[in-house]
């Protein structure tokens, strides 16, 4: 069976931004100019590689889960927290997953609903991996600020991945902590 690697955050929080810059190809996942569009789970079927020497390589075959944004209800305003059953039901059901990366706005470190869903996902025992997106919109100052934030409210065993989809910052480090966590598995 083929192992996962499963993306979730808010709506607009950058995550098909995120998933095109990871896999170096513009347009894999849509990026919405309508928040909170994607209502379902899209599958990526990825192979991947890493190299371990001059001579040496690993390939990886997994599959890039890339869940509904939560958080956004274009119509009823009481729906605002609303948080797909698709995502629990995934997760609740996912043998395979290996690894989740929470992605968190650089912007709006403290948001309670990140804070509620990272909460439900230490309960359901998910291995995480915070996100941190659109950092070329902080400034120095705000980036160590807002990244301390981000630890003292999301504790997880692996720092915080500073990320930018539009300068690729960050890339490397979240392809090689996806390449750890499929060590073992190669294809
Ligand atoms: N400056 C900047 N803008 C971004 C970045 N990532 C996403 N955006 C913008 O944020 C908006 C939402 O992005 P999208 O990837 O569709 O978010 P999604 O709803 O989480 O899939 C779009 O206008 C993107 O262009 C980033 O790293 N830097
Ligand atoms: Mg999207």
């Amino acid at each position: 069976d083929t192992v996962e690697v499963a993306f979730l955050g808010r709506s607009n929080v950058g995550k098909s931004s995120l998933i095109n810059s990871l896999c170096n190809y513009r347009g894999l996942a849509l990026v919405s100019g309508q928040p909170g569009k994607t209502k379902t789970i899209n599958y990526f079927d990825i192979e991947s590689k890493e190299d371990i020497s001059e001579t040496e390589e690993r390939r990886y075959h997994w599959f890039l889960v890339d869940l509904p944004g939560y958080g956004f209800a274009k119509t009823n305003k009481d729906n605002r927290n609303m948080w797909s059953s698709f995502i629990s039901d995934y997760i609740l059901h996912s043998e395979r997953l290996m690894l989740l990366c929470l992605l968190i706005d650089g912007r709006h470190p403290e948001m309670p609903i990140d804070k509620v869903a990272f909460d439900w996902l230490v309960e359901a025992g998910v291995p995480l991996q915070i996100v941190v997106t659109k950092v070329d919109k902080l400034n120095a100052k705000e980036k160590s600020v807002n990244l301390a934030k981000i630890k003292a409210m999301y504790p997880t065993d692996s720092p915080p991945i500073m990320y930018s989809s539009l300068k690729h910052t960050g890339r490397e480090l979240l392809q090689q902590r996806i390449n750890q966590v499929l060590v073992g598995e190669e294809a």
